[in-house]
């Protein structure tokens, strides 16, 4: 399993983060988003041109909340609590700070 980050990328490092909590083993590939030509790297293994990508396999979940998803499934659950009622309240917080937070994605747009 291979997990496909940018340099000085939140949404990458959110991803990462979520795999060594659930403890899953994929080696890191790093894109240099500062290189002028980082697209025509990026543009090979990721359809959306955007990172974080994983790849296991023949699967690519693209979107750190979806890739946070696939680990979380992997790990039997590892990322979320085990009270229904309470992993409804993380997700909530979970799609908040991943679609939310208008004045401080327009204030700070490259995070
Ligand atoms: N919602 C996406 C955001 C991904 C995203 O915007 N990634 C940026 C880096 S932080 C990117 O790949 N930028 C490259 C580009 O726009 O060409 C996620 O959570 O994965």
């Amino acid at each position: 399993m291979q997990l496909i980050v940018g340099t000085d990328s939140t949404w990458s490092l959110r991803a990462w983060i979520c795999g060594q909590i659930a403890n899953v083993d994929f080696d890191v590939n790093v894109i240099d988003l500062a290189k002028t030509d980082y697209c025509d790297s990026l543009g090979k293994v990721s359809d959306t041109g955007l990172v974080p990508l994983l790849i296991d396999e023949d699967l690519k979940v693209h979107d750190s909340l979806a890739i946070a998803e696939y680990f979380n499934e992997l790990s039997e659950g590892t990322l979320y609590p085990k009270a229904r009622t309470e992993r409804a309240v993380a997700r909530s917080l979970c799609s908040e700070l991943h679609s939310g937070f208008v004045n401080l994605r327009n204030a700070c747009p490259s995070l």
